[in-house]
């Protein structure tokens, strides 16, 4: 019986699971891949771990603890369970996802590259994305998401790539309401391109992606090495496969997909006068006059025009361009976007036995997940360093750190940071456009290789605390500590705040030529009271400890910086949190940095009125919730399940911070958090935690750990158990 097919005599009823007692995570410093051991022995030979366990959400088996009677013993419980949780390298790790369009994109380069999907991969992956479709039987732009027409489009397809049948009940609903939405014609920019691509769509419906923008002249204000390198690094292969409109060889499921996903007779379709045709819920940014006037001609004029000298010159140089980012990343990438991508680009361009394609084969599945609902795609290769020194942290603000109990797990984090920290730049950075990343921390592993600002500066928060803690080995010498600041120093805005992969490289107004419909913010970097705060704390106490480096331009940087953090506060109190949702996510971050500086609730305005804002959304059990929906609309929304533990550490973090000067709702806020754990000391899943892009919202499994552990260990040591 073929894997994916119903069972006999069941039509309509799903595939059996895999043995999930079968499947471990491996950690090869850092790069997480997982494993289906086929027999008894191997099964012997490589126990699964409590970890494991945790992810596939078999029972951990830990004990039952002392019940907490204080915040102490609450973060103590806390840490007995998550230190389970950590690897032997070092690191913690999660599921990542969220995203609803990152499988699709990879099984379509699958299929179009004749990629054998082992069985328990098809089968897992399957179940993955029908338990996560909505009541209506379509899927959103994220787990939380309405049903979208990318969704939709995009998950019916990869089912059906999965070997899924069309007449089971889940797919009958969901091509019901694809079709409810206009069909796939009614998909944004990513749809068309991936089903042009598979030629379930013609080429003629995409939006024209030319490889030409990159012969652009650096000092042009709309060059794409000034785009958000998330956009330009999918753009880049995306751009070669556009100009070489490359289709997949017709196959007998994709003559039945053009049957499936279109309201009218697929030969019928006028496939040029859709290109803009967009389902109202998939056009979160709808495309600017400018930018349609430029599709315009870019689709009726230059076909006609377009030399080929330059057509060729643009997709050499692209093509040498997606080679430096295969090179630099082994093959990983910045993410799961543009992974698949440029594994089609290799596939296309240097055949199916190439090096390139055969590396892209196996490093793809650094973002493939197993969880207790199926296999999924993270949304980055993980997010390793970033838990890590976020973990170390908690335990610190806990006053933790030299309890013996803790220790172990302490020297294995910092061993993990230590290894995990960037020791070069790239050989090619000028040529690729590479920020500086010398001594700099990445958000996930050393073999992606993309220095973030905030990465670095709460790995070096981490190392600093503890390598200076009696008892601890210093690991990193000064000069390592040294490179990680002089790459931090080069990431500050004009404007004075920090963004998140590079400073700001071109205008704002580039949003204007903002494509994808689906995404807002995604044309350049901006300034970010998160990342900010990051920097501002990782270089105050970075000087506590060396106060004679770089001492003059790091007080100006401070400076700077916390007059984008006060300018970036709106009249009622608030930031904008761009990657956690949403409000309370930035006010933890913006209190913490004015505290820094000495600007608590008794003397700063705002950090009173950063206060002021929380209080008055603090809810009547003592906790806090956002709904996803306020990073979309830009106004305070509740959660519609009521208090969120993270979301309520967040608040209370914020709080502490700022010196709140009435500690009842702050107590009210811990008691909450103390009376949602578990006897084993666990927390559980509650919604979804993250966010990019404004419309996007990702999950951050283990910050359920560290944020109640920090905001119940800052209160312990500031006020007593
Ligand atoms: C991330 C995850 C981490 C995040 C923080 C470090 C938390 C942030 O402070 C800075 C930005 C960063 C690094 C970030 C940027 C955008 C990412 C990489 C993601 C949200 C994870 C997934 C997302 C990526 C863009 C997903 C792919 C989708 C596209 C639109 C290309």
């Amino acid at each position: 019986m073929p894997a994916c097919a119903p069972k006999t005599g069941q039509k309509g009823q799903l595939s059996a699971k895999t043995d999930h007692s079968r499947w471990r995570m491996l950690n090869e410093r850092g790069v997480h891949t997982w494993h289906y051991l086929k027999s008894e022995e191997e099964v012997k030979a490589w126990p699964q771990t409590t970890a494991d366990k945790w992810y596939l959400g078999i029972p951990t088996g830990l004990p039952e603890l002392k019940p907490a009677k204080t915040p102490l013993d609450a973060v103590k419980n806390g840490l007995d369970f998550y230190k389970e949780l950590q690897l032997t390298a070092g690191n913690w790790g999660c599921e990542y996802g969220g995203p609803m369009f990152l499988l699709p994109g990879l099984i379509v380069t699958w299929t179009v590259t004749n990629t054998a999907i082992p069985d328990n991969i098809r089968i897992e992956i399957r179940n993955y994305i029908l338990a996560r479709a909505n009541d209506d039987g379509g899927w959103g732009l994220h787990i939380e998401g309405e049903s979208t027409a990318f969704g939709t489009a995009m998950n019916y397809t990869a089912l059906r790539l999965l070997g899924c049948d069309a007449d089971i009940p889940q797919m009958t609903k969901a091509r019901a309401t694809l079709h409810k939405m206009g069909g796939a014609k009614c998909g944004p920019h990513w749809a068309k391109f991936w089903l042009s691509v598979l030629g379930a769509c013609e080429w003629d419906i995409v939006n024209p992606c030319p490889p030409e923008l990159w012969l652009l002249p650096d000092w042009a204000p709309i060059s794409p090495w000034r785009w958000w390198i998330h956009m330009r690094q999918v753009f880049l292969p995306m751009s070669w496969v556009y100009s070489q409109r490359w289709t997949y060889p017709e196959t007998q499921i994709v003559r039945e997909l053009r049957k499936e996903l279109f309201v009218e007779d697929h030969a019928s379709i006028n496939w040029g006068s859709h290109r803009n045709t967009i389902y109202e819920k998939d056009d979160f940014n709808p495309k600017s006059c400018i930018l349609l006037v430029i599709f315009w001609i870019f689709a009726n004029v230059w076909p006609y025009i377009r030399p080929n000298f330059l057509k060729q010159r643009a997709e050499d140089w692209v093509w040498k361009l997606i080679q430096m980012e295969d090179k630099n990343t082994d093959f990983t990438n910045l993410g799961p976007v543009n992974s698949p991508m440029n594994f089609l680009v290799c596939y296309i361009k240097e055949g199916p036995d190439a090096y390139s394609v055969k590396r892209h084969r196996e490093r793809v599945h650094d973002f493939l997940w197993m969880k207790d609902e199926g296999m999924m795609m993270n949304g980055t290769n993980g997010l390793q360093a970033w838990d890590t020194a976020f973990s170390i942290q908690a335990v610190m603000d806990a006053g933790l750190a030299e309890d013996p109990k803790y220790k172990k797990m302490l020297v294995k984090a910092l061993e993990f940071l230590e290894d995990q920290q960037v020791r070069e730049n790239v050989d090619d950075q000028a040529i690729c456009y590479r920020q500086q990343r010398k001594g700099a921390w990445t958000f996930s592993n050393k073999d992606q290789g993309y220095a973030v600002s905030d990465c670095i500066s709460e790995a070096l928060k981490a190392v600093l605390l503890l390598q200076r803690t009696p008892g601890y080995p210093i690991l990193l010498d000064d000069q390592r500590i040294f490179d990680a600041v002089d790459t931090l120093l080069t990431y500050q805005n004009a404007s004075g705040g920090c963004a998140s992969y590079e400073p700001q490289r071109g205008s704002e107004k580039l949003e204007l030529l903002n494509a994808a419909e689906v995404f807002g913010h995604i044309m350049v970097e901006y300034d970010y009271p998160e990342c900010t705060t990051a920097v501002v704390t990782a270089l105050s106490l970075f000087s506590k400890y060396y106060p004679d480096y770089r001492t003059q331009e790091i007080h100006l940087f401070k400076s700077r910086c916390l007059d984008y953090i006060r300018r970036a506060q709106y009249p009622d109190g608030r930031w904008y949190g761009s990657w956690g949702i949403c409000f309370t996510y930035a006010a933890q971050f913006a209190l913490e940095s004015l505290a820094s500086i000495g600007e608590t609730y008794a003397n700063s305005e705002h950090s009173r009125k950063g206060c002021d804002y929380l209080i008055a959304h603090q809810r009547a059990d003592g906790g806090w919730s956002e709904s996803y929906k306020s990073c979309e609309q830009n106004t305070w929304i509740d959660h519609p399940s009521g208090s969120q533990v993270v979301m309520t550490a967040w608040a209370c973090m914020g709080l502490l911070e700022a010196h709140y000067p009435d500690r009842e709702p702050i107590e009210r806020g811990l008691k909450l958090i103390m009376g949602r754990q578990q006897k084993n000391g666990e927390w559980k899943q509650e919604a979804i935690e993250g966010v990019f892009n404004k419309s996007c919202m990702i999950s951050y499994p283990n910050y359920k750990f560290v944020f109640p552990i920090k905001a119940l260990g800052i209160y312990a040591r500031r006020y007593g158990d």
